[in-house]
């Protein structure tokens, strides 16, 4: 479905966020290692277009990725990492925050959460967040290569009991396994 993908830009400031042309953007959020930059790279097919570690925290700017002309994703610094200086966690929320807020070229937040771990508290706090600022949500969960074939539809009411959302929009994918992918496409397409 993706053809061409071309890193942009890593944004540290409002100033620097690419698309004066308007085109729909689709931003991938989640707490530090949940899997957003592995699960920018299964979605579009790719190995190392968004860079990935084994340490939370490796994403620290706002990366954006231009797919085939038509579209951005963005893969968003995660949150609820411990060991960043308490200054650079606050710079780390006002990137969000910037990108989050009026930007109606945004058609969807896709909040990532881990399908073992479940929703944390930091998670809830920014469903909550995103909720406040009307976008579109979709959540996610990762890894579920993670859980055994039994335990997936617990770990699917898990996360949908505690965000309060019917089971049935709780998508979950392995980036691994490229499992679940085609869920997430048919979301993206329907707004072209
Ligand atoms: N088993 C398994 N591991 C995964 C999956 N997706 C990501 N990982 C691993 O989880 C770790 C973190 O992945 P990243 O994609 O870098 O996570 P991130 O959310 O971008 O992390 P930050 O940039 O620190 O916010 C890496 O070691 C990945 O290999 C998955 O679907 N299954
Ligand atoms: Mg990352």
């Amino acid at each position: 479905m993706f053809n061409e993908c071309k890193y942009v830009i890593s944004a540290v400031s409002k100033k620097q966020f690419p698309n004066e042309n308007n085109l729909n953007e689709f931003v991938f959020v989640g707490r530090s290692n949940v899997g957003k930059s592995s699960f920018i790279n299964a979605l579009t097919n790719r190995k190392m277009l968004a860079k990935t570690s084994s340490k939370p925290g490796k994403t620290r700017a706002i990366n954006f990725f231009l797919i085939d002309q038509k579209m951005y994703l963005v893969d968003l610094p995660g949150y609820g990492y411990a060991s960043h200086s308490q200054s650079t966690r606050e710079s780390f929320g006002d990137y969000i925050e910037e990108y989050l807020t009026d930007n109606s070229n945004l058609k969807a937040v896709f909040l990532l959460v881990d399908t073992k771990v479940g929703p944390t508290k930091d998670d809830v706090l920014m469903y909550e967040y995103l909720k406040y600022l009307n976008l579109n949500i979709v959540v996610v969960g990762t890894k579920s290569d993670k859980v055994g074939s039994t335990q997936l539809l617990k770990q699917a009411k898990n996360i949908s009991n505690i965000l309060n959302l019917p089971l049935n929009n709780v998508i979950l994918t392995s980036s691994e396994k490229k499992n679940g992918f085609d869920k997430i496409i048919a979301i993206i397409s329907s707004f072209e």
